[in-house]
């Protein structure tokens, strides 16, 4: 059986192991969310980057770009990090590079992993299949924010180990409290995130309507892998990638 853990923030990274694992990144409002949106209504691929500088220079060479800080777009950007802006039309087929605060961090940081997908509760069931059918052992890296655990990534490392537990083995502390928490929230996690500090974040900027969106459960089965420094569907995983402009 393979085992299953969970990082509840990129700061405890050094604290894991992530070469030969499974990494699946989770920032459910919205980073993660949004990327799986983006590909679900095919977009050609994301390139998730970690600093505004690197998203800035895939800009100048002709990329789609799409910056957030602290809940906004970037000003100089073509998009922020609504899932709702990714459902353009004129976005299908085209490469769009992301930096966001937390999610695309996160992402940087576990590079040295096996493979690495991308986590949502718009593809839960997708994933937890993607995973089972890999012998590796599973790491969930919550983005959280700016360092900090935070509840909504932690509820769906808690909802993804519901699913995947019967397969495999959960020895952290971590793991058992994700589990818990989202045993206690799952019948309504709108309201169990009521209290969270960026649920009141993305309330105060008024966009209550991604959080509700965000929270919806298997809306796509497409399953977000990065492959070199793409994020592409899975099942197009093996196929050549050429990806116009
Ligand atoms: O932190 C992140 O990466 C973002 O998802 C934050 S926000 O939801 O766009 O505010």
């Amino acid at each position: 059986m393979k085992k299953i853990e969970v990082c509840l923030s990129p700061e405890l990274l050094h604290l894991f192991e992530v070469k030969g694992k499974s990494v699946v990144i989770v920032d459910i409002l919205r980073a993660t969310s949004s990327i799986v949106t983006a590909l679900a209504y095919e977009v050609g691929c994301i390139i998730p980057v970690a600093t505004i500088d690197e998203c800035k220079k895939l800009k100048e060479s002709g990329c789609i770009a799409a910056a957030e800080r602290n809940g906004q777009m970037v000003e100089g950007f073509d998009l922020g990090n609504s899932p709702f802006s990714y459902m353009e039309s004129h976005l299908k087929g085209k490469k769009i590079a992301l930096t966001t605060t937390n999610g695309t961090l996160a992402l940087s940081k576990s590079k040295d992993a096996e493979r690495i997908v991308i986590g949502a509760f718009l593809n839960i069931s997708s994933i937890a299949k993607f995973l089972n059918s890999k012998a590796e052992d599973i790491l969930i890296v919550c983005a959280g924010w700016k360092g900090h655990a935070n509840l909504e990534d932690t509820l769906f490392a808690g909802a993804l180990i519901e699913i995947l537990k019967p397969n495999a083995i959960i020895e952290q502390d971590s793991a058992l409290l994700a589990n818990t928490s989202y045993q206690q929230a799952q019948k309504n996690m709108f309201e169990y995130l009521s209290h969270s500090s960026h649920f009141k974040r993305l309330q105060r900027l008024g966009v209550e309507k991604d959080i509700l969106y965000c929270l919806e459960i298997d809306k796509y089965q497409v399953v977000p892998i990065l492959k070199g420094d793409m994020l592409i569907p899975a099942v197009v995983e093996r196929e050549a990638v050429n990806i116009p402009r």
